[in-house]
């Protein structure tokens, strides 16, 4: 085979020269590079991290409540790949430490009827996940980024991270979830964006 039509295989003389487009983009979507965008609706809040907590309530068998020290003696787990805001950033190849969300779901115990999660942060921002969205080792709460505490304008001391869908479900600032027998929208959900959120699937406002 003649070595000289590598790299060209399978594409049209159009694309030839250009540089592929990064496959873990998702559709629309662009590469921000090192930047990490600020996105906040509210004014950032300076937490003490001594005094936030982390509390799961609602359709579960004991609801449980974690201080700072207690939430870090949880099993770690860490993040490494993709984040992607509906803004249409990603951020590629990032990293970020914590614990997954699934310690707090065993410890707190689901009930059957449970199907949704309304999470909530200090400042009152809220969004809505599928409980098996957040469970099964697709959610955790983070408090490092590539090694370093998590700054108060990315949600620290504590954050959710849900990188499978848009960025407005890692809730900031994350103080809560509230497992619930239905779906209940939270603050962007309200308006205009989607229930879901699938960047594959472009779920960016409700009926995509
Ligand atoms: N509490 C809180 N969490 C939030 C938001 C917010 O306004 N308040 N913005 C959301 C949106 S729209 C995005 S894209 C990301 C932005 O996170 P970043 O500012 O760390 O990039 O946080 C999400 N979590
Ligand atoms: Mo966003």
């Amino acid at each position: 085979m003649a070595g000289s039509t590598r790299g060209f295989s399978g594409r049209g003389s159009r694309d030839a020269g250009r540089p592929a487009r990064d496959p873990r983009l998702p559709p629309g979507q662009y590469d921000v590079g090192d930047d990490w965008p600020v996105l906040t609706a509210e004014v950032t809040p300076r937490l003490v991290p001594e005094r936030w907590d982390m509390t799961v309530n609602g359709l579960v068998d004991t609801p449980t409540t974690w201080t700072w020290d207690e939430v870090r003696q949880l099993p770690g787990s860490e993040y490494h790949g993709d984040i992607h805001c509906v803004t249409t950033w990603s951020k590629l190849g990032t990293s970020f430490g914590g614990v997954s969300v699934d310690s707090l779901l065993d410890a707190a115990g689901p009930s059957p009827e449970a199907t949704h999660v309304l999470a909530t942060s200090t400042t009152g921002y809220t969004t809505n996940l599928p409980l098996a969205d957040v469970r099964g080792g697709k959610a955790w709460l983070v408090w490092t980024h590539e090694g370093k505490p998590l700054s108060a304008e990315h949600g620290g001391p504590v954050r959710l991270l849900v990188p499978h869908l848009y960025f407005w479900k890692s809730a900031k600032w994350v103080t809560k979830l509230t497992l619930l027998n239905h779906d209940v929208r939270g603050f962007w959900e309200r308006n205009g964006y989607h229930d879901l959120g699938d960047p594959w699937r472009e779920q960016r406002y409700q009926g995509d």
